[in-house]
């Protein structure tokens, strides 16, 4: 069945029982306290039972999901829709998930602004050479860089969904000459848009920072290696938001210590927390964040998946719906 009549059939179904029969939310994240979720939610449904996963509860219609364990599904297989409580859902789709659910994530929630914060502030320290003057005060010396031109600084940003677009715009007003690059064609005001495999060498060689915003799938695992990080502009700066596995982290060193790249800000990595012992801990030209550009927030997320659901049950279509095939 395709996703939009699993929807449909599933809004259909909720939309007969809900006024008779409450139904069951069942909620499995890691590493998030459960308590504030589960009265948000209450509080919004509450016709809905609203509960903590634990092995052998009772079957629910819905879950709300952040990592969650492989027996959750195998005990839960009858979930007609899941939402993922983030807007990456590629520890999700490892799963062995309920065919006939749907899978819907978040979209913005209040994620891209402060993405975009959070990128800004990352180029402009790079541009205005922010770090430098910050380490040339610490030891008392009144110093000045020459200014740079903007011209000189193209920033590319690879996804231009909903966190890559708002990125790209933002960056757009500080007046950066900013390139794009998504699977499929799309039109940003003030964005060079370059789309799909054909055209990523030639957005790679307009770019001299990159911002990596692309959702980690089969076809872009590991895609920020040296082949195409060496076509970025020289001196190139690499700033990855997106998933760890994106990037070849002995490729990025290399580059780094060829010179090539002249640094990156990553705030996700292949095993988090950082092992203690990794390389980029002691490479003074990375500068890391524990994956914090953009966290959910709960309030937002919870009116957002709220309204999905109540969406559904007046049997309307909601966006967000993630394609198992596609990867994202
Ligand atoms: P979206 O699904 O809205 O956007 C994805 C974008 O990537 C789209 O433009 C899509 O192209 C493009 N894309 C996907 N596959 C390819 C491909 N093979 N080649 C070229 N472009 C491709 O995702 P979001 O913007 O909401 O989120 C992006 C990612 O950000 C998440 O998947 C997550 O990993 C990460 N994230 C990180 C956070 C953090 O705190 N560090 C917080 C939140 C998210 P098209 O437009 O054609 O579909
Ligand atoms: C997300 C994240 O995908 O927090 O939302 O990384």
């Amino acid at each position: 069945m395709g996703q939009l009549a699993q929807v449909l059939c599933w809004s259909v179904i909720l939309k007969l029982k809900a006024p008779v029969t409450p139904f069951q939310i069942s909620f499995c994240c890691a590493n998030t306290d459960p308590e504030p979720w589960l009265a948000g939610l209450h509080a919004a449904l509450p016709q809905a039972q609203v509960s903590v996963w634990q092995p052998g509860a009772v079957a629910a219609d819905i879950a709300v999901v952040w990592q969650p364990l492989q027996q959750f599904f195998d005990e839960q297989p009858q979930l007609k829709a899941i939402f993922n409580i983030g807007a990456g859902v590629d520890a999700l789709l490892k799963l062995r998930l309920p065919p006939q659910a749907v899978v819907v994530r978040l979209e913005d929630a209040g994620m891209a602004v402060q993405m975009a914060e959070y990128v800004c502030q990352a180029v402009i320290r790079h541009f205005r050479d922010l770090n430098a003057y910050a380490d040339d005060v610490r030891a008392g010396h009144w110093t000045y860089y020459k200014p740079r031109q903007r011209s000189d600084l193209p920033v590319g940003v690879m996804g231009l969904g909903v966190l890559g677009a708002r990125v790209a715009q933002a960056l757009a007003h500080f007046e950066f000459p900013v390139n794009g690059w998504s699977r499929t064609p799309r039109a940003l005001d003030s964005v060079r848009s370059f789309s799909g495999a054909a055209q990523l060498d030639d957005f790679l060689v307009s770019s001299r920072v990159l911002v990596n915003l692309l959702p980690l799938t089969p076809d872009t695992t590991n895609i920020l290696n040296r082949d195409h990080l060496s076509r970025l502009q020289p001196g190139g700066y690499l700033i990855n938001v997106a998933r760890g596995a994106h990037l070849v982290d002995d490729d990025l060193l290399a580059l780094i210590r060829s010179g090539h790249l002249s640094g990156a800000l990553l705030d996700v990595f292949r095993t988090e927390p950082l092992p203690v012992n990794h390389p980029f801990w002691r490479e003074p030209k990375i500068t890391i964040t524990p994956h914090t550009s953009a966290r959910t927030l709960r309030e937002d997320s919870i009116a957002q998946i709220v309204g999905k659901i109540d969406a559904l049950q007046r049997g309307q279509a909601v966006t967000g719906v993630v394609s198992v095939a596609r990867g994202y």
